[in-house]
């Protein structure tokens, strides 16, 4: 008999009912995995990105090690940027891109991204993972939302608060905007063509969304964020939008029309789901440096989560508040995704 494929993830999504509570990890193909280890001591982070039986074999790696109920594409949120004339190099030091955005003609200098040209082994990827994937796995697909993009692209590196991408937000306004819309066009492209290759659902990260305040993320992302979401949403696919730094900002990202807020470890669970006012589910968050401690610790902290969501939220996709550290030990891992399969959840599917 074919078994059913595991629909809880995308369920749970919805905020419908789930046989058991759906858990994937935040960068859970990474470098806390030996297996993954091993890969990049062979090749380097681009080739595994651009090289989709690479890409393909490190997806698949958590989902063989851990009992996981989604799979999420290995990528970065930054391969756009190549293909709309910006190189990116990945260093030891994080990203850098070489010739930042700094001016209105910058921006005007930028390429439309094609995603079948410019991005050809992301969909190769998808196809091949998907083809991969036992049935009963939920495939991932992703992209950098425009903001954390505009972040990066102006900034030409990390940073703690983007203070020259915000420059540039107050300095040149409407050079700002445009690079914006520009973003919005090319995200809204790159996720469709990844559902296109067979992606089961996408996240968008805005990671650096909490750097703006809810007026300014208001005026100057709501639109481009509700433009993305009503350019991408199909039926059954859903949109998960994650930032860190979301506490600010719950209402603002309801707006957008997503399907899932995923808040960071210092969201209070009850007032987001308030403000949520049971249109959104909620995705996470248990802070990822708790798992370092005693098993002991993560069961009491990963419960707490649990009762929390069940009695607040639309519905609940478990994760961590941000990426997993890259030394946290593996067995943790397990004894995690253990602890939350074994929690009945509220509204179980009979
Ligand atoms: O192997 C290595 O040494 C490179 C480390 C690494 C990895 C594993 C980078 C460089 N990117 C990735 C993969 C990645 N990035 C995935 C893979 C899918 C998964 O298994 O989860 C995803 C979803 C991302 C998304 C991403 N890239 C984000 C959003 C999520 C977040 O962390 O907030 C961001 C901000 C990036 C940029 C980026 N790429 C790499 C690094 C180290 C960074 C962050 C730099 C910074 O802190 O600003």
């Amino acid at each position: 008999m074919k078994t059913l494929p595991n629909r809880d993830f995308i369920e749970a999504c919805y905020g419908r009912p789930v046989r058991r509570r759906p858990i994937w990890i935040m960068r859970q193909a990474g470098r806390y995995q030996a297996s993954y280890r091993a890969v990049r001591e062979r090749y380097l982070f681009e080739q595994v990105c651009t090289t989709p039986e690479i890409a393909c074999q490190v997806t698949l790696q958590p989902i063989k090690e851990f009992d996981l109920d989604a799979a999420i594409i290995f990528s970065d949120i930054l391969v756009v940027f190549p293909p709309m004339g910006l190189p990116v190099h990945f260093g030891d030091g994080g990203p850098k891109i070489a010739r930042p955005v700094r001016s209105a003609s910058d921006v005007a200098a930028l390429r439309s991204l094609d995603p079948e040209t410019g991005l050809g082994f992301v969909s190769e990827a998808i196809r091949m993972t998907r083809r991969e994937l036992p049935e009963s796995v939920p495939l991932i697909g992703f992209s950098g939302a425009p903001f954390t993009l505009a972040c990066y692209a102006i900034e030409g590196t990390t940073s703690r608060e983007f203070t020259v991408a915000r420059e540039f937000f107050f300095r040149e306004p409407q050079a700002a905007q445009r690079l914006m819309s520009h973003l919005t066009t090319d995200v809204a492209a790159h996720l469709n063509a990844q559902i296109d290759a067979g992606a089961d659902a996408v996240q968008i990260f805005d990671s650096w969304g909490g750097v703006l305040s809810p007026e300014d993320y208001r005026s100057w992302v709501l639109p481009h964020m509700q433009s993305i979401v009503e350019r991408v949403t199909r039926p059954g696919v859903p949109i998960i939008l994650y930032l860190n730094g979301t506490s600010h900002l719950i209402d603002v990202l309801r707006d957008t029309g997503c399907d899932v807020i995923s808040v960071d470890w210092r969201t209070d669970l009850p007032s987001a789901a308030a403000q949520c006012v049971n249109q959104t589910a909620l995705q996470g968050n248990l802070d990822p440096v708790a798992l370092f401690s005693s098993g002991d610790e993560i069961r009491r902290r990963a419960s707490a989560i649990m009762a929390q969501m069940d009695q607040t939220a639309k519905g609940h996709v478990f994760n961590l508040g941000h990426g997993i550290m890259p030394t946290t030990p593996e067995t943790n891992v397990h004894a995690l995704v253990q602890i939350v399969h074994s929690t009945l959840p509220k509204k179980q599917h009979v």
